[in-house]
């Protein structure tokens, strides 16, 4: 199969027409909607004593039906638990890596100090075990974990190692929202894999080419929790979808195929104030959205994605190379006796934050390296063209930047090259503004993850210590980017 690695492309390709998709298979090869949603085991800690085991391992999984072929997860052949953590408590983890490379756990959006986060820095060998305590304090949330090695994020990933978390603060049943895991409350991990025809991914670290670590990797299958075009039975009425896009660099642009409305109530960080109704949700990789679907009407209906607007032409997901949707997955409202029959008017408010208290402020500017003559590269002509942040590539031995515990700052992203999904580890952030205008409503409370275009102001509140020994991160969560220079480090005291 053809696959993006034998196309010669320079720079100049985004918005141009380039001819190059005709070699997307999309979802339409192996029968759509056959497969049902595989739901993830769920761990929840409390009712294990607060002692959560994983088991960091490589397995078999059939992307396609017989041909199995060599996947990586936690305690499963592909991806893992979802493990629900109740605020308040302390979670004894205990992560064993049973790979043949080194590996670490990275809580995605948890708020812990940086001994705990996970970083490149707190290596698990292979045949050792870690074991952090992980105190959970913070508001009900949907985060995940996964990998975070330097140099061997992307292809861990890639090979099937991530997991979700749900944050539970006791909230969900004072909203009245769905909270049945498994029945009206989904884990929804959607992923894009380039599928060899013996079944196989493929993913080699040391025959990536420039354009690989530009654009990141794109596969032309859409997996949903590890399998290709699922079908998901769901009560006839309100059920959450827990959206993460898990992907190593493609940003999906989800809605239904019916184009019904839906609602977001949570954003990487946890609640929005109220209910935002969409008819289409951008996800970059690593964000999370919960969302509320109405299937009263006990229609069945498609999610499906459309072109990566930030990719132009390169990003058209449709099989014939047109700007078409493709399906995700199908959902077919069955009869249940668990049932949520609205969506609730109101949720719970982010506190206000401002920009006039942050103690300082600061730049970042993203750098793929990719299309050097692209006017953002003019206005910063001093600036070397290296895949980095700041002109400087990441060195794991150099502290980029140091925080006051307690404070907030703003820091102004800004984008070279194309949009990149930047994140920063062990705090939360506000929008302030996003490509010059205040945040749209469903990206107006706590973040993690922001996709910038161009450019974005945030107010990161510091809350979470980290040390020299145990820097926390921040870096474009296109995994090979990451991977090629483009993160830093922080410390907070
Ligand atoms: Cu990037």
């Amino acid at each position: 199969m053809l696959t993006r690695r034998n196309f010669t492309i320079g720079c100049g390709l985004l918005g141009s027409s380039v001819a190059v998709l005709g070699a997307r298979l999309g979802i339409t090869d192996p029968a759509p909607f056959n497969t049902p949603l595989p739901i993830p085991k769920l761990i929840d800690a409390a009712k294990q004593a607060s002692a959560v085991a994983l088991k960091v391992i490589s397995g078999r999984h059939a992307f396609v039906k017989g041909k199995p072929t060599l996947t990586y997860g936690y305690s499963a052949p592909i991806l893992g638990p979802v493990i629900r953590l109740h605020q308040g408590d302390a979670v004894e983890m205990t992560v064993e890596n049973a790979l043949d490379v080194a590996t670490t756990v990275h809580w995605h959006g948890l708020l812990v100090p940086g001994y705990n986060d996970g970083g490149p820095q707190q290596l698990i060998h292979p045949g050792k075990t870690w074991r952090p305590v992980l105190k959970i304090d913070q508001p009900a949330a949907t985060l995940w974990f996964h990998p975070h090695p330097h140099h061997d994020t992307a292809r861990q990933i890639y090979m099937g190692l991530a997991g979700m978390i749900i944050v539970d603060d006791g909230s969900d049943a004072r909203l009245g929202l769905p909270r049945t895991y498994g029945i009206d409350d989904l884990p929804i991990i959607i992923q894009d894999r380039t599928i060899d025809s013996d079944g196989s991914i493929e993913y080699e670290n040391n025959t990536l080419n420039a354009l690989d670590i530009a654009y990141g990797a794109r596969g032309e299958t859409i997996i949903v929790n590890g399998v290709i075009a699922p079908v998901a039975k769901v009560p006839p009425g309100v059920v959450r979808l827990r959206l993460l896009n898990a992907a190593n660099a493609q940003n999906f642009e989800l809605r239904f195929n019916d184009k019904r409305t839906f609602y977001v109530i949570a954003s990487d960080g946890g609640f929005l104030a109220a209910p935002v109704p969409v008819k289409q949700l951008t996800i970059s990789p690593a964000e999370r959205f919960e969302v509320l679907v109405d299937f009263a009407d006990g229609k069945a209906v498609a999610l499906e994605t459309g072109p990566d607007e930030e990719m132009g032409v390169f990003g058209r997901v449709a099989p014939d190379g047109s700007a078409d949707y493709v399906a995700v997955m199908r959902f077919e409202p069955a009869p249940n006796t668990t049932i949520v029959k609205r969506v609730p008017k109101r949720l719970i408010a982010p506190p206000l934050v401002s920009s006039a208290s942050a103690a300082r402020r600061r730049q970042f500017i993203l750098d793929s390296g990719l299309c050097a003559s692209r006017p953002q590269v003019n206005a910063h002509a001093d600036m070397p063209a290296l895949i980095g942040i700041n002109g400087k590539s990441f060195d794991i031995e150099r502290i980029d930047v140091e925080t006051k515990l307690g404070t907030t700052e703003v820091w102004e992203i800004v984008s070279i090259g194309m949009a990149h999904p930047f994140h920063v580890h062990g705090a939360l952030f506000r929008i302030v503004s996003i490509e010059g205008a205040p945040p749209p409503a469903h990206l107006a409370g706590w973040k993690d993850t922001v996709l910038v275009e161009d450019k974005a102001e945030i107010l990161v509140a510091f809350n979470q210590p980290a040390t020299r020994e145990h820097p926390f991160m921040y870096h474009c969560h296109i995994l090979e980017h990451e991977d090629a220079g483009l993160m830093g480090q922080y410390v907070c005291a």
